[in-house]
């Protein structure tokens, strides 16, 4: 039997072959984590809220994890047919949970219209009745927009079949469906006031029509995995393709609230198909890049809580004329239950002559992996030659036949005016600089990385960035030279040697941008970001952002000067100028080791580089012990120095030390490390090995210790979870957190292998590449890996696709209990988007663990 479990996310839907399988499925009942629950299916109503820093999130609501998939989510009261990222979410003041009458009560408010609504779910058999409630009737201006919505993951449900009130159809591959103009006036206000779309200039915004209306809909009766049945007596339900508006648009059933009525208003009843006796398929965890022979070889095997795990499982080897052989059979060992299901382990460590094997569990067959020396060598390559240059910010970049993006923001940065901002960002009243709001600040549009799926300059990831590449080219010299790149000619050529180590001029183009800002600013930006948000959620050509041409505001808008290089559109990008301290210290530190690493390469850069350091210390250490002076008055004289802060300070001493051989650095450095190493040994002991090369054995024997204290915590966290490593729980996955693990692991075993054993550092990279929940793709856009992830939320997800060398946050947690990664839905950002710090993270991870498999 050859099922593959490569396609485990697509179809973890099998009947299980079982002659006991029952009939019928069992009805739907409130379980004690507060969701309603029968085999294969999970309704949740508000165990997630609409509360994320970026509105809708596609996260929340009453949402279907349908046969082990979340796919259908946002349940709510709704102001827009196809609600965007941007449009109001509801908040929820208060959910009563009543597990006798089997029901879960969640009032919903918008505070920007004073409306407020209540939503009853109750489980009736094997559906939920929904149950919409209004005390006061729907203001006034929301009447015929307020509705209740249910979004379905398009998808899961492309090419699928549903019939409404009986009337076949099928849900569509692509968004191609019917919209009409409305006036701005009708459009319900957006977050903050802020605009998702640029009307241009006709004073109309763009409503979508529905697909299908009726009072009954059969959703996906083609697939029994997906199949869903929604019946409305009392309202009429639309089905709308939110891909009209946005791309990240979901499937929308929704029925509007009637006008001038109070009590139950809407009234669905909701019925999700559940295969009778429906066992998830098992999750064969491995490393998809394969293991080296001498390394421990453990696959984690997620199993569905009623699925009974099996006593052994083998290894079969693919002999070089094809044929199969068994090369070894092992016992499963029982780790339990982890959140909802249960899982086991298979120790096949002995299995070490080299070749290609799949591990056979019942009649589940992996795809193939590679035992040999060589599987880590080529980890970090997709990531430095394609993902990183990709993302350099004002050049033109080029592959072979294809064109990246042409060169952005040719008209530079506005100094921004004082305003809210849409990523998180704000600008005070005070510029805080020489430039008047809307002025041009020279020289900044130069070097610099796009931060993530989005094109903004973030300033502390772009910190972060050199400071990374600085380490990995100190510690292990890459040569590697795959890139062409000319700050002349404003051009970047994958894949074409130019005689200068890449890393190099990564660092440089990096160093170009902060540096732009440390001059013509005088201290480190926010962000140099978008000015509309129109332009935020930009997809594609990088280039095709903004216009290129000066803002004219004596032009109209959509007008160019006669000229040619000025226009009245407002699209320049700003600069962000509230000073933080913090970050200039930062700087500071980046600045003096890229000083250190630039010197013989361009010298005037390193010269400058060091220059701004020592300047933006000394500015900074002056004016945040100006602060701690008023904070002394208030506090009764108690020391508030800035080394008091953190381990900012610290590392920044250390890189001025190693930069200037200044030995009052190295004092402050000593003064402040063992204190930190006392209070939180895994937070400091990093920063504490970094200082290693650079001071005499005594200082190394005093470490030791503290390597000993950090193994207890390295075994404590192996033991937390079935896969070893910090696995986390938060809106944004935690796979930077795993990298992060596993690079401190990772040199923690370099400098005391007697101590810290390399099996941590092996349990990094193989979560990394393929063993861990939901499926078991390699996290990594990249070569080496049989399956890596297809899909991820770059830059290009318009087009389901990912840019190679990409590192997926990967596992989202949804509570109660639930991790997901979607493979065929880039969109969600908290498990698909990779960031400029991260994937540099992952660059000297890698390096490092390179390094260590070796020796
Ligand atoms: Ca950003
Ligand atoms: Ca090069
Ligand atoms: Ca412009």
């Amino acid at each position: 039997m050859k099922r593959n479990v490569f396609l485990i996310g697509l179809a973890a839907l099998l009947v299980a072959a079982c002659d006991k399988a029952p009939k019928e499925a069992a009805d739907l009942k409130l379980n004690d984590k507060e969701y309603f629950e029968t085999q294969g299916v999970n309704v949740l109503v508000f165990s997630n809220t609409f509360n994320g820093g970026f509105n809708d999130e596609k996260n929340s609501g009453i949402e279907i994890i349908h046969h082990g998939v979340r796919t259908v989510q946002g349940g709510a009261v709704r102001l827009n047919k196809t609600p965007e990222q941007w449009d109001l979410v509801p908040a929820s003041p208060s959910r009563v949970v009543d597990s006798i009458n089997n029901s879960i009560e969640v009032t919903m408010r918008y505070t920007d219209y004073d409306f407020d609504s209540r939503v009853v779910v109750t489980a009736k058999g094997k559906a939920v009745e929904i149950a919409v409630y209004l005390d006061k009737p729907v203001p006034e201006f929301l009447a015929g927009k307020a509705g209740f919505n249910l979004e379905f993951l398009p998808s899961q449900y492309w090419g699928k079949t549903y019939l409404m009130d009986g009337r076949p159809n099928r849900f569509p591959r692509y968004a191609v469906s019917q919209t009409q103009a409305v006036s701005n006036d009708e459009k319900p206000r957006q977050f903050k006031g802020f605009r998702t779309y640029d009307d241009r200039g006709t004073g109309e915004f763009v409503d979508p029509m529905p697909l299908e209306t009726g009072h009954s809909i059969l959703i996906a009766p083609d697939a029994p995995e997906r199949m869903i049945k929604i019946n409305s007596d009392d309202a009429v339900l639309e089905l709308y393709d939110g891909r009209m508006l946005a791309q990240n648009g979901w499937f929308v059933l929704r029925s509007v609230l009637p006008a001038g009525k109070t009590g139950k208003v809407v009234t669905w009843t909701v019925e999700p198909h559940a295969i009778p006796g429906w066992i998830r398929e098992p999750n064969i965890g491995f490393s998809q890049v394969g293991y080296i022979p001498s390394q421990p070889k453990v696959a984690v095997i997620e199993l569905d809580k009623m699925d009974k795990p099996l006593k052994t499982a083998s290894i079969i080897k693919i002999e070089d004329d094809g044929s199969e052989k068994l090369a070894y059979k092992g016992q499963i060992d029982v780790w339990g239950m982890y959140y909802k299901y249960n899982y086991v382990k298979f120790d096949f460590t002995d299995v070490k002559d080299p070749g290609v094997y799949y591990i056979q569990y019942g009649d589940y067959k992996t795809g193939n992996f590679i035992i040999d020396n060589s599987v880590y060598n080529w980890i970090t390559d997709a990531t430095s030659d394609v993902w990183i240059p990709i993302h350099m910010n004002h050049m033109t970049v080029n592959e072979g036949y294809r064109i990246w993006h042409g060169e952005p923001f040719k008209e530079g940065y506005l100094q921004a005016p004082q305003s809210d901002h849409f990523d998180l960002h704000s600008q005070g009243a005070q510029t805080n600089t020489k430039y008047k709001p809307y002025e041009l600040i020279p020289g900044l549009n130069v070097g610099g990385y796009f931060d993530a799926g989005d094109f903004d300059i973030e300033t502390g990831s772009n910190i972060s960035v050199v400071q990374n590449m600085v380490t990995a080219w100190e510690m292990f010299h890459p040569m590697r030279d795959e890139t062409f790149v000319s700050e002349e000619q404003r051009y970047v050529d994958l894949h074409r040697p130019d005689g200068k180590p890449d890393l190099l001029q990564y660092i440089e183009h990096g160093v170009l941008n902060l540096l732009a800002q440390a001059e013509n600013i005088g201290f480190m930006s926010q962000t140099l970001s978008n000015s509309v948000l129109d332009n935020y959620h930009h997809l594609g050509d990088a280039a095709a952002i903004t216009d290129g041409l000066h803002y004219d505001p004596s032009l109209p808008k959509y007008v160019k000067s006669a000229d040619g290089k000025r226009s009245g559109t407002p699209d320049d990008m700003w600069a962000f100028t509230n000073r933080n301290l913090n970050s200039d210290i930062n700087a500071a530190n980046m600045f003096a080791a890229a000083s250190r690493v630039l010197k013989g390469y361009n010298d005037n850069l390193s010269a400058r580089c060091l220059k701004q350091s020592k300047r933006l210390q000394e500015e900074a250490t002056k004016l945040m012990s100006q602060r701690g002076a008023g904070m002394r008055g208030r506090q009764g004289g108690q020391n508030m120095n800035m080394n008091r802060a953190g381990g900012g300070n610290m590392a920044t001493n250390l890189q001025l030390y190693i930069a200037t051989g200044e030995k009052s650095y190295i004092d402050q450095f000593v003064e402040q490390i063992w204190p930190a190493l006392e209070r939180n040994v895994n937070n400091s002991i990093r920063t504490a090995m970094d200082a290693i090369p650079y001071m005499d054995a005594a200082y190394k024997e005093r470490l030791r210790p503290y390597a000993e204290k950090y193994k207890e915590y390295l075994e404590q966290v192996s033991n937390n979870n079935p896969y070893g490593v910090p696995i986390g729980e938060g809106n944004w996955a935690g796979s930077g957190a795993v990298v992060t693990y596993g690079t401190t692991a990772t040199f923690a075993n370099l400098y005391f292998p007697d101590i810290i054993d390399k099996k941590y550092a092996y349990n990094a990279a193989a979560f990394m590449f393929g063993c861990h929940p939901y499926h078991n793709y390699s996290l990594v856009a990249t070569v080496g890996a049989a399956r890596p992830k297809q899909v991820f939320y770059g830059n290009n997800r318009a087009d389901l696709s990912f840019i190679p060398g990409n590192v997926a946050p990967g596992l989202l947690f949804r509570k109660p209990d639930h991790f997901e990664n979607f493979d065929d839905w880039p969109f969600l950002w908290g498990q698909n988007e990779g960031t400029i710090a991260g994937n540099t993270s992952y660059y000297i991870f890698g390096e490092a663990f390179k390094q260590m498999a070796k020796d």
